[in-house]
C-alpha cells in the first residue's frame, strides 16, 4: 500500500465514521416514502410524478401549464410547463414535522434561503393559418438577506441590480424567449450582479 493509498483510506474511513455525527437535516424527518406528508389538499404525496406532473421527490414539474396549481378538474391541452427547484424552495423532507414538504427550511423566510426555481413553457399558436412555436424560460432565485427592493427591482447591498422583483421575496435572474411569430429570440434578460441559480445564497 502506497502512503497516498493509505491516506485516501484514512480519509475515506474518517468520513465515514464522523458523518451520522455531523449537523443535517435531523433523523426524525418524515420522507415521502414513508406517506406520512400530504399535499395542500391533505392527500398524500407519493413519489414518481403525480396525476398534475409533479414529482416532489425529484423537486422536479413536467406537465401542462394549467395543472400546475393542482385544479381538481386536470386539465387536458394547453401549453407545456417544466419546473426545476432546490430543497431550500421545497423540500422533498418534512423536518419540521407539520404534516408538509418545508418550504425554506432553516429561515424564517425565503429571503436569504438560497431557494430557487426554473420555469421553463412551450407552446404554438396560429395566426392566417400558420403555426408558430415559442418558449419562455426564466430562472428566479429568493433575494439575498441584504439585498434591497430598490423600485421593484433588488439590488445587492453593494448596490448591483440582482433582477426584477417577484412574488415579493424573489428576483428574476435571467429570461430567454423565443418565438417565431413575434420575431422574439435568445436572452432578453441576464442578471448583472449574476445569472447563476447558486449565486445568492447569503
Ligand atoms: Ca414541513
Amino acid at each position: 500500500m502506497t502512503k497516498m493509498t493509505k491516506l485516501l483510506a484514512i480519509l475515506v474511513l474518517t468520513i465515514a465514521v464522523s458523518v451520522p455525527a455531523m449537523a443535517g437535516p435531523p433523523s426524525s424527518c418524515a420522507t415521502i416514502q414513508r406517506g406520512s406528508i400530504t399535499d395542500t389538499a391533505g392527500n398524500p404525496i407519493s413519489t414518481g410524478y403525480d396525476q398534475w406532473g409533479y414529482n416532489y421527490q425529484a423537486m422536479l414539474y413536467n406537465g401542462l401549464y394549467g395543472n400546475f396549481s393542482r385544479p381538481a378538474q386536470l386539465v387536458t391541452e394547453g401549453d407545456n410547463l417544466s419546473m426545476k427547484w432546490n430543497d431550500a424552495w421545497l423540500s422533498n423532507k418534512d423536518c419540521d414535522n407539520d404534516g408538509k414538504l418545508d418550504r425554506h427550511y432553516g429561515f424564517a423566510s425565503y429571503k436569504g434561503s438560497g431557494a430557487w426555481l426554473t420555469n421553463h413553457m412551450t407552446g404554438s399558436y396560429e395566426v392566417d393559418g400558420k403555426t408558430y412555436h415559442w418558449s419562455y424560460f426564466v430562472k428566479i432565485v429568493a433575494a439575498p438577506a441584504d439585498a434591497v427592493n430598490v423600485g421593484g427591482v433588488w439590488q445587492t447591498a453593494g448596490g448591483v441590480e440582482i433582477g426584477p422583483v417577484i412574488w415579493g421575496e424573489f428576483a428574476i435572474i435571467q429570461e430567454v424567449e423565443n418565438d417565431q411569430g413575434a420575431g422574439v429570440n435568445g436572452v432578453q434578460y441576464k442578471s448583472p450582479a449574476s445569472p447563476g441559480l447558486g449565486s445568492y445564497k447569503h
